[in-house]
């Protein structure tokens, strides 16, 4: 049994092997990250620190509360180690105030609403087959069933070049913040390739006397290294994901104004949680800590411009690229012009058996339902880590390409996988891990 996915120093490598079980599917599932390819746009590649400090054993304490303010003894360290992550977290982001409690960005979206708003309050945020996020008001999430959403949604595609289209309607934005008077405005997305600036949207929720929320769950990654505008200083409460550009652990944090703190603090908990997951502060802390670092601005940069050539090359194998590129770390790409029968689930389908992993998304104004989809998404974070540049998604590209004109030849499916597994032996997210392997 070798050291499995996890950062050999830790406990965890070697109390796993008592649990034979369960330590043969980490390691299937180390195997499918170290041999195929990773672009699904919410995912990343943490660091070892981050691993290790996410294993440790900051897993065993409650720590009801907030630091100085717990309802259980024994939190002296635990303290320190949350001031260190909010510490962090407000330095990162130009930030008065920062809450690391949240489990996942849902959480933080709730507890938002829960802290500005009362039930049945209208909210303004981007619908979610316009590229927003189920918290921003699906009919499928529960926010829809306690606060009233009102939706905008990006301009109609154009077959001007110039002008492609597919960008927010700010126009809408206003209109519809002009007629239902809302009481907070959802800027940010999940499926959006271009950067969201805060302004139009300030603007438009000062004139209606709204408050703005920024959902930066996406790009908070790409604003820590200076490479997406930061929406801190123009909203007044942000939420984002820990783990997808910014590549820390699986998990959630809000940054707000001072005067918002105690609302914020109180509806994460005790409103939406209870005791907060420690050792994941802890590698939030690590992960806010190596975003501060010059190493994080190189990267961020990186991912944004393999994201463009990834883009480039898929529109040069027929893809149709939705607002026609990308500013950020994913693309969305519209199939129909590529093949109009091939859908979004039966193109992440075949792209799983040839070792590419992507998710299928809808593109705005699909025709299909969001099961089917007519779109995939792909995002650039996790491979860039990795190591790979321009080169690496130009192949990507090309073997996207193959597998999908090809989806009905097996020979040629397996053909594509040996090659993403000859492109991934190159780019190993955890190299010190196959060191410990081969040790
Ligand atoms: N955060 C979403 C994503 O972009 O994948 C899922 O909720």
């Amino acid at each position: 049994m070798t050291d499995l996915s996890t950062n050999r120093a830790t406990p965890m490598g070697t109390w796993l092997r008592h649990d034979p079980e369960l330590a043969k599917l980490l390691e299937e599932e180390a195997t499918r990250q170290r041999t195929t390819l990773q672009l699904i746009a919410s995912e990343n590649f943490t660091s070892p620190a981050v691993l290790a400090a996410t294993g440790s054993i900051l897993t065993n304490k409650y720590a009801e509360g907030y630091p100085g303010r717990r309802y259980y003894g024994g939190n002296q360290v635990i303290d320190e180690v949350e001031d260190l992550a909010r510490r962090r977290a407000m330095a990162l982001f130009g930030a008065e105030h920062a809450n690391v409690q949240p489990h996942a960005g849902a959480v933080a979206n709730l507890a938002v609403y829960q802290a500005l708003l009362e039930p049945g309050d209208t909210v303004l945020a981007m619908r979610l087959d316009q590229g927003g996020h189920l918290t921003h008001g699906s009919p499928a999430s529960i926010t829809s069933k306690i606060w009233r959403f009102v939706a905008y949604g990006v301009t109609p595609a154009s077959n001007d070049s110039q002008h492609p289209g597919e960008t927010i309607d700010f126009d809408q934005v206003a209109e519809v913040a002009r007629r239902e008077r809302p009481k907070l405005i959802v800027a940010g997305a999940t499926a959006y390739p271009r950067q969201i600036l805060a302004d139009p949207f300030r603007q438009v929720a000062d004139e209606v006397g709204a408050r703005l929320m920024f959902d930066l769950a996406h790009p908070a990654g790409l604003v820590a290294a200076g490479v997406h505008p930061n929406p801190v200083a123009l909203s007044d409460v942000v939420t984002f994901t820990t783990h997808k550009t910014l590549r820390g652990p699986r998990g959630g944090a809000i940054v707000c104004r001072a005067e918002l703190a105690k609302q914020i603090d109180s509806a994460v908990f005790p409103g939406l949680q209870g005791g907060p997951l420690e050792h994941v502060v802890a590698a939030k802390a690590v992960a806010f800590g190596e975003a501060q670092q010059p190493e994080f601005r190189a990267y961020g940069a990186q991912v944004v411009a393999n994201a463009q050539v990834l883009g480039e090359s898929l529109a040069a194998e027929g893809f149709r690229l939705v607002s026609g590129g990308t500013e950020n770390h994913l693309v969305l790409v519209d199939l129909r012009r590529f093949d109009e029968d091939l859908t979004g689930k039966v193109a992440q389908e075949v792209l799983d058996r040839a070792g590419i992993t992507v998710n299928r998304n809808t593109i705005p104004d699909d025709p299909r339902s969001a099961f089917v989809t007519s779109g995939l998404r792909l995002g650039t974070a996790a491979e860039t880590t990795a190591g790979m540049g321009p080169e690496q998604m130009r192949h990507i590209a090309r073997l996207i390409g193959t597998a999908l004109r090809r989806r009905h030849d097996d020979t040629e499916l397996a053909a594509v996988r040996g090659e993403v597994a000859e492109l991934c032996a190159g780019f190993v997210p955890y190299p010190e891990l196959d060191g410990a392997r081969e040790a």
